[in-house]
Formats: structure tokens, C-alpha cells, sequence
């Protein structure tokens, strides 16, 4: 299968929304917990090893990186569409400093608020121990203003088959009674495993117009 999210570029390193690119188009955030394999995440979907920088000490990603992909075709007549996807910095790490932190809470507070362009969040979220304090807190956020949500189990890798899709099971189980209506799906960059699935859902984030 080709791949939709082809062609990734970075654009930039924001410190603040205000140094965002402009806000038309249409744009997907990647979120999740420090070292939930973001950045992995990205680069696996993009299908460009070097795009976001990984590592293995948490709090990697300290500013929100936009990259851009190439315009995407719409409906006859419609001019193609801008899209962007923002490796969003993953808070909730304990050695990141707490005036950090709290920068960091106020600023995705409020580019989840007020970004016009913001089509949808791909949550990441460790298959091994999924839905922490900040996985919930983006669910109902997501939830609060009928912004879609798709979740990847990720490091799938490191399960059986069959625990990774109990996991995905339960957690299934768990939106649902949540009454949310964020999908989700097995993840991983290094397998890789649900990649295909995983770009699909992307490409129908930023074709959806949000209500
Ligand atoms: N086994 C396995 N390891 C992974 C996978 N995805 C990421 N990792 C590892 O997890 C660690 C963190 O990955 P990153 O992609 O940097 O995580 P992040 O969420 O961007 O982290 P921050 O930017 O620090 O918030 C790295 O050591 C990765 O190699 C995966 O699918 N499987
Ligand atoms: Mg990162």
C-alpha cells in the first residue's frame, strides 16, 4: 500500500501556539505521555526514519514541532488542502522541571482550545500500561469538544499477539462506557505493526471537517 503521509517536512520548533504556522488547512496532534514513543510514531507514519527525534530519555520533545505533508486532494472542484501533523512535547515527566511542566499544560491547553486547523489527536499511549492520568485527561478533553481521537497502543512489540489484543479489548470496552467516541487500534513503530491502519485514520482525521 502507498503511503498517504509521504512527503513529511518539518517546518518548525515552537516554543509558544503564537509561533505555530498559520492556522488555515487542516492539521493532526500527535499526544501522549513522556516517552510514549511519539516521535517513533511519527517517523514510522511518515515513513521517515530521521523526521522527529527519539530517544530514550523522556521528556525528549520539548517544543511542539510542526511538519508538513503535501497538500492533500479534495472533492472535485476544491482546492487541495494544507495539512500539517505537530509532535505535540509529552508532559507529565517527573525530572522535567515543574515550571516546564506547568508551560507546557498551559500551551497544549490552549492550541487544543483555539487551534481553528486542529482536525483530530492520535494518542499514544504504551500498550504495557495504557490510559494513565494524562491519557484520560486528553480523552475527556476530546470528548468535552467533539474533537476526534484515535488511540495507538503502542510498543506492541513488546506483548504476545494475544495480550495485545486483549489490551486493546479492554480498553475498547473502556471508551465505550465512557461514552467517548475516540477509536483505537495495536501500534507499533518497531514491529512495525498496524502502520497502515494507523495512516488511514490520519488521512480521515484531516479530511474531516469538524463540526
Ligand atoms: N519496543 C518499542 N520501543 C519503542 C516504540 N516506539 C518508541 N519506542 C522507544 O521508546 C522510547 C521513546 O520514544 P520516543 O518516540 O522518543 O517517545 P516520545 O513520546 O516522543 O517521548 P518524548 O518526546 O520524550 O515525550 C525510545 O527509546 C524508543 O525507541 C515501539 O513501538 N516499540
Ligand atoms: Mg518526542
Amino acid at each position: 500500500m502507498s503511503n498517504p503521509l509521504q512527503g513529511a517536512q518539518f517546518v518548525l520548533a515552537a516554543h509558544r501556539i503564537s509561533q505555530l504556522p498559520p492556522d488555515h488547512g487542516a492539521e493532526v496532534a500527535f499526544a501522549g505521555r513522556s516517552n510514549a514513543g511519539k516521535s517513533s510514531a511519527l517517523n514510522a507514519l511518515t515513513g521517515h526514519r530521521g523526521l522527529a527525534r527519539t530517544s530514550k530519555t523522556p521528556g525528549r520533545t520539548q517544543q511542539m514541532v510542526a511538519f508538513s505533508l503535501p497538500p492533500l486532494a479534495q472533492g472535485d472542484g476544491e482546492a487541495p488542502l494544507t495539512v500539517r501533523l505537530i509532535d505535540l512535547p509529552g508532559y507529565g515527566y517527573a525530572k522535567v522541571p515543574e515550571e516546564l511542566r506547568a508551560h507546557w499544560k498551559q500551551e497544549i491547553d490552549a492550541y487544543l482550545h483555539h487551534r481553528r486547523s486542529l482536525r483530530g489527536v492520535v494518542l499514544i499511549s504504551d500498550i504495557r500500561h495504557p490510559m494513565k492520568e494524562f491519557d484520560r485527561m486528553m480523552l475527556e478533553f476530546c470528548f468535552a469538544t467533539h474533537l476526534p481521537c484515535h488511540v495507538l497502543l503502542t510498543k506492541a512489540d513488546k506483548l504476545s499477539r494475544n495480550q495485545a489484543a486483549q489490551a486493546l479489548a479492554a480498553l475498547r470496552k473502556d471508551l465505550a462506557a465512557g461514552g467517548t467516541q475516540a477509536t483505537a487500534q495495536v501500534f507499533s513503530s518497531q514491529a512495525p505493526t498496524g502502520v497502515d491502519e494507523a495512516r488511514a485514520a490520519i488521512v480521515t482525521l484531516l479530511q474531516t471537517p469538524r463540526e
